[in-house]
């Protein structure tokens, strides 16, 4: 199961309390204070890991609790603090206040955390409050609340280029060739029900990341088909891969399927339909495909690559043309 949005609450651990507590021991008449401070409540860490690719795993429970502080004790034994817990999400996860609606963090990077709901503070014994001037202190401080949020997850895939086109254009088989991810594929529409990330490697120090997402149709934006759900993954993919079929095999018009899908993405988001295109014709070696590419060279002020996933036409020059874009946009970016 694939799911990219989850809504949980989340409570710390509470301090443990201080203790209040004196030395009594035989020949040591009025041993002084010896009440231990509480221990920390345990914090709701979120930590973005490589290895997970969805929430899935967070969206089984609906509230997540980090244990309490032990209590101090006498002989000035501190309590225990509780350990934090660690929810683990996919790099690209936005964390969000859903009480105060602002967005705690977005954790883009792998390796990077947010304290989520902070552990209370344990509170003092009463050994703390011992003075010169009171030597017998019976004063000690509980230990504090944990916090407490209601957050939302929501999952903003992180590639450097995002695969587009209409249901069977070739998209998933293009990401399996190009990549070790392992879509599914089949010919008929909607395969791809959730969006697979494949990384791509040119050579040693040459690399970037594809997202692969379930096919648009027409009206995706308004709900149709699959909808646009899943065009948030690709939002911040700087370049944009268009492919499409010369002769898709429910008879439509391609180049009406090019111009749909064009429209599909400014309609949904201006800013992800302006970013760098890369156009590319699939399936090379069926009958129709260079007459389609000479057509859609026309329409175009720049010239579309003609591939094939299965003969490996044009596939090296396509990751190099990628390459080349996300060089000159994220110059352009700095
Ligand atoms: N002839 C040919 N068929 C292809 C090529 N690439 C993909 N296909 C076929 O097109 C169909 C749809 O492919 P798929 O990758 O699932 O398309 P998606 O819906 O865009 O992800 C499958 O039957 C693939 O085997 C290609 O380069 N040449
Ligand atoms: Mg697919």
């Amino acid at each position: 199961m694939f799911v990219d949005r989850v809504i949980i609450e989340v409570q710390a651990g509470r301090g443990g309390d201080g203790c209040c507590s004196f030395r009594r021991e035989r020949y040591i008449p009025r041993g002084g204070p010896d009440g231990g401070n509480g221990g920390n409540g345990g914090s709701i860490i979120i930590s973005a890991e490589s290895d997970v690719d969805n929430l899935s795993a967070i969206a089984h429970r609906k509230h997540w609790r980090a244990n309490n502080g032990k209590p101090g004790q006498g002989s000035n034994k501190h309590g225990r603090s509780a350990q934090d817990m660690i929810l683990r999400v996919p790099p690209g996860t936005i964390i969000i206040d859903e009480e105060h609606d602002f967005v705690l963090k977005d954790l883009t990077e792998i390796g990077e955390t947010v304290n989520a709901a902070k552990g209370g503070k344990g509170g003092r014994g009463n050994t703390h409050f011992k003075s010169s001037t009171n030597r017998a202190p019976r004063q000690t401080t509980q230990g504090e609340e944990g916090e407490h949020r209601r957050l939302i997850l929501e999952l903003k895939s992180i590639a450097d280029v995002g695969l587009v086109g209409k249901p069977n254009a070739g998209k998933s088989t293009l990401l399996s060739r190009l990549s070790r991810a392992r879509p599914e594929i089949a010919a008929y529409p909607f395969t791809t029900k959730h969006p697979n990330l494949g990384r791509v490697t040119i050579d040693l120090d040459r690399s970037f990341v594809i997202a692969d997402i379930p096919g648009l149709i027409e009206g995706a934006h308004a709900g149709v088909g699959l909808g646009h759900e899943f065009l948030k993954h690709i939002q911040r993919s700087g370049v944009l891969v268009h492919l499409v079929e010369p002769e898709p095999i429910d008879g439509t018009d391609p180049m009406e399927n090019y111009r749909s899908i064009r429209a599909e993405l400014m309609q949904y988001d201006e800013e992800l339909g302006s970013r760098p295109e890369i156009v590319c014709v699939t399936k090379a070696e069926l009958p129709a495909a260079e007459e389609f590419h000479q057509k859609l060279s026309s329409e175009l002020d720049r010239d579309p690559l003609l591939i094939s996933a299965v003969t490996g036409q044009g596939l090296n020059q396509l990751t190099s043309a990628i390459f080349e874009l996300l060089k000159a946009t994220s110059v352009k970016q700095d």
